[in-house]
């Protein structure tokens, strides 16, 4: 967590210097005849996006963004850490300092700071998407019992936030509020495992990938599949190795897919090995991301680089 909040400040300290470095050249050299507000804001940020993990879904929709947007020839995704990101983020609102994140919900962001999606008229960012369950060939006969509760899981966005507010706002740990959030949502449980009977120690191997949403739907999936007699190893890897790994057999199944764009690639890859059992949630959004005092729209506006 420390070094969480290091990278945030170095990131404010940087974006101070380079706003400061910016000051002088951005009023002078505008010779263009564009309005002079959005030049300078592609000056003050540097021409960068600030981005997540490199191997995350929405760094490759980021990429895509930048080829195929002509005004952002010449700007840059700077590729960090979920982490790191949400630090600058923060030391940017605290300065009231313009920034463009990679931002997505459902995520704990867009309630602890007034943010909004701008506009992506090319549809880059895939716009509204599902979170898929998938599972490996063979599973339903092994597992009948786990297959039937996977694939009968589904809930809201709401649900999913009411996981990942508790843990972020009261620093519960997201397995504890996942189970928080199990014992109090028993008539939506046994919707998923009332015709289900009770197994004796089966092992399932779940594999997930590393962020609050996932882990949140992950979290109540082991309560629930361990409530219900299983064993349950969870294993957290990048996305193509979700995909990767229940193609193969190696783990029996996963909550994490984000579809039909964010992970689209992986999913074409492996598709013909894997058994897909439909969305477990609906109504997730990716895209690049503002603090609301900034005035910027859409994508299309954001200025080209000299
Ligand atoms: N995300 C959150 C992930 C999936 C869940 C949008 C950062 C991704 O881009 O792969």
């Amino acid at each position: 967590m420390s070094k969480f909040k290091k990278f945030g400040m170095t990131a404010g300290i940087s974006l101070t210097l380079l706003l400061a470095a910016c000051g002088g050249s951005g009023e002078t050299s505008t010779d263009n005849g564009q309005a002079s507000g959005t030049d300078n804001l592609g000056e003050s940020l540097d021409y960068t996006i600030t981005g997540i993990e490199p191997g995350a879904g929405i760094s490759g929709q980021a990429r895509k963004t930048l080829e195929e947007y002509e005004n952002l020839e010449g700007w840059q995704v700077l590729e960090s850490s979920t982490a790191g990101m949400l630090g600058a983020l923060d030391a940017a609102i605290k300065n009231e300092e313009p920034i463009i994140v990679l931002g997505w919900t459902p995520h704990w962001m867009f309630s602890a700071y007034d943010l909004k999606f701008i506009e992506d008229p090319k549809g880059t960012f895939g716009g509204a998407e599902d979170i898929q369950t998938i599972a490996r060939i063979g599973l339903e006969e092994d597992l009948p019992e786990a297959y039937t509760i996977l694939d009968l899981f589904h809930w809201e966005p709401a649900d999913m936030e009411a996981v990942m507010y508790e843990a972020e706002d009261k620093g519960t740990p997201i397995e504890d509020a996942a189970k928080n959030w199990v014992d109090q949502n028993t008539d939506k449980v046994n919707e998923w495992t009332d015709d289900v009977e009770k197994v004796n120690g089966e092992k399932i191997e779940l594999v997930t990938t590393q962020w609050d949403s996932e882990l949140a739907s992950v979290y109540v999936m082991e309560e629930v599949l361990t409530q219900h007699g299983f064993e349950v190893t969870i294993t957290p890897v990048d996305p193509a190795v979700v995909f990767q790994a229940i193609a193969t057999g190696e783990a029996d199944a996963s909550l994490a897919p984000w579809l039909p764009s964010t992970h689209g690639a992986f999913f074409e890859e492996y598709k013909e090995d894997i058994v897909d059992l439909g969305p477990n949630l609906t109504g997730t959004q990716n895209g690049f991301t503002v603090p609301s005092y900034m005035d910027i729209d859409s994508i299309e506006d954001l200025p080209a680089k000299e």
